[in-house]
């Protein structure tokens, strides 16, 4: 479709091109292992693909750390590999999307070498240097320029010998920051752009978007009691030009072109930045990866989680619905290759794992905003059950046990932390069946792969009416085929108990009311008075549940993660 705001009624597929599907047997997913996939993709009906980064990189953040932006990884294949993909996915229906990793190089990247080689390259000054601390010897504590902590442990800042100056890497050493403030680079970002989108690409998702204008005198950050390093988050990120760099690349890469899609990565972004970013008429991006629901469940740090409230993750979902209403437009989603499988995080991945999977997504693809869908949600895949160190493979993962244990945390609660919220467990393989390797793999696989594959996988799932595939299948159908579910508004209803989240969605005479409880536990609808009266006509469109109540009856029982949705069309 070629309408300007397509992507409302679209639903995006984020692929993990490592733990997709393998086809060559080194045990890493490849390009031609995700063509080999496009049937699955196809069945289950989504719009829109975005691949994790598959350009060549050092692979020591899984390809987040880019050494070249204008080849493909080896590991993943070939550029005529890639055309041949892109033109497959056209040939389907399907635009493909690009991850953009701008804020930071690999440090392998020429850029980086040739701006490390000497203070006075003509490079230096597209990374961020900066000399020890008050003349401090380099190794001193302390001495970084900043006391900034990194994403992923320790300084934020590395020492170069040779050059006698640290360079900032906000995520790992080998991730160094480029600085935007030199033309230059946004330049030469922008030529790369281009150059993907004359390729044939439909858009990008924005690593870390909202991090690449820095407060330029690099301030300090408080550090928190009981902490080394400085939080500098209000000095890294939404800095100064941050809006005119975002305006700047619309102009220079976006206009002109149709049918694209751009979605920004933006941790801790807020409502009101979201707006800037989104609302059409400044000419930013089409939505954001706003943080807030999937940071409620951190404690004092994310690998020490605490146990939600009812109706917290309802209340957070609310208020960036309302927030986003008037001005700008919501990405929807629960989980991606950094977050913890969301039927084990916010759902009940035992005795209610169908139930909770269904309820949490039609939680979520009901709202108001484009959702997406990260590989093996749609088969409600669940968290990896690891339990040593050596079977997790992600640099965060590795650097927050390392620091834990060095800083006197028994052992057992920093792999605790681990088995509550790693990465890792968005990355073992998708279980495409119940063969020994579950289909992802001939050869021995780069990543464990979870043991419920025996039960949980695709060809277990296909064409089975009560299945999670089968349940996305038909949610990703009603954003197609209703206008209320992409542009209704949405008005939180108020159902008596805080497990319970209703709402309604409204356009012209077409209305929909969608009733989830969110937990456990059989609760009491109570809708306000007068409420149940306007819905006595209404029709059950869809439930995961067995109810056949054409209405929702008032002080009706609502089951454990029971999901309803009506519609008055
Ligand atoms: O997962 C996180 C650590 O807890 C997040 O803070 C994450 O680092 C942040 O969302 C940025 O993520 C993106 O950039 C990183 C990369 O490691 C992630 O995979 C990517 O999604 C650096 O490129």
């Amino acid at each position: 479709s070629t309408a300007p705001d397509w992507w409302k009624s679209a639903v995006v597929y984020q692929v993990y091109p490592r733990s997709f599907q393998d086809s060559d047997g080194d045990g890493i997913g490849d390009l031609r292992g995700i063509l080999n996939r496009l049937d699955h993709l196809e069945r289950l009906g989504v719009d829109v693909v975005w691949l994790s980064p598959i350009y060549r990189s050092p692979q020591a953040d899984n390809g987040y750390d880019i050494s070249d932006y204008q080849d493909i990884d080896p590991v993943f294949g070939t550029l005529a590999e890639f055309d041949e993909l892109c033109a497959a996915m056209h040939a389907r229906g399907m635009k493909l999307v690009m991850d953009l990793v701008v804020n930071h190089t690999s440090d392998e990247h020429p850029w980086f070498v040739e701006s490390r080689s000497s203070r006075d390259n003509p490079k230096r000054d597209w990374y961020w240097w900066r000399p020890a601390r008050d003349g401090m010897a380099p190794g001193a504590p302390g001495a970084e320029p900043t006391n900034w902590e990194s994403f992923f442990s320790g300084p934020a800042w590395q020492f170069d010998e040779a050059s006698g100056e640290f360079y900032l890497h906000l995520f790992d050493v080998k991730q160094p920051d480029l600085n935007w403030e030199n033309s230059e680079v946004r330049a030469a970002v922008y030529e790369m752009m281009r150059w993907w989108l004359d390729r044939g690409v439909d858009g990008f998702r924005m690593d870390v978007i909202n991090l690449i204008s820095k407060h330029p005198e690099l301030p300090d950050g408080p550090v928190r009691e009981g902490r080394r390093y400085g939080d500098g988050f209000a000095y890294y990120a939404g800095g100064p030009r941050l809006h005119e760099f975002m305006q700047e690349m619309h102009r220079e890469v976006f206009d002109g072109r149709d049918g694209l899609i751009t979605v920004g990565e933006t941790p801790g972004v807020t409502v009101e930045e979201a707006q800037l970013f989104t609302d059409p008429a400044r000419r930013e991006v089409d939505m954001v990866f706003q943080f807030e629901h999937v940071g409620l469940d951190h404690g004092v740090s994310k690998f020490r989680p605490r146990v939600l409230a009812p109706g917290e993750l309802a209340a957070s979902l609310t208020r960036w619905q309302e927030g986003l209403a008037e001005i700008g437009w919501n990405s929807l989603y629960l989980s991606n290759h950094d977050q913890a499988r969301s039927v084990s995080r916010f759902g009940d991945d035992g005795d209610f794992w169908r139930q909770s999977a269904t309820a949490l997504a039609t939680m979520l693809h009901l709202q108001r905003g484009t959702p997406y869908v990260y590989q093996g949600e749609e088969l409600g895949m669940t968290n990896a059950p690891f339990a040593t160190i050596e079977e997790y493979r992600d640099v965060e993962s590795l650097n927050a046990y390392a620091e834990d244990v060095s800083s006197g945390t028994a052992m057992a609660d920093a792999i605790a932390g681990l088995r509550a919220m790693s990465r890792d467990h968005a990355r073992t393989p998708v279980q495409w069946n119940d063969s020994p390797n579950a289909g992802f793999t001939t050869g021995s696989p780069w990543i464990g792969i979870n043991p419920n594959h025996d039960r949980i996988n695709a060809a277990a799932q296909y064409d089975h009416p009560d299945s999670v595939f089968e349940y996305y299948r038909r949610l990703i159908a009603l954003r197609h085929e209703l206008p209320v579910v992409a542009h209704g508004s949405f008005e939180r209803a108020d159902a008596g108990h805080p497990a319970i989240f209703a709402f309604e969605r409204l356009l012209g005479a077409d209305r929909l009311l969608v009733v989830v409880n969110l937990s456990g536990a059989e609760h009491a609808v109570a809708f306000a008075p007068g409420f149940t009266e306007r819905w006595h006509d209404a029709e059950l469109l869809l439930t995961n549940s067995v109810t056949d109540a054409p209405a929702p009856a008032p002080g009706a029982l609502l089951g454990p993660w029971e999901a309803a949705v009506y519609a008055s069309l």
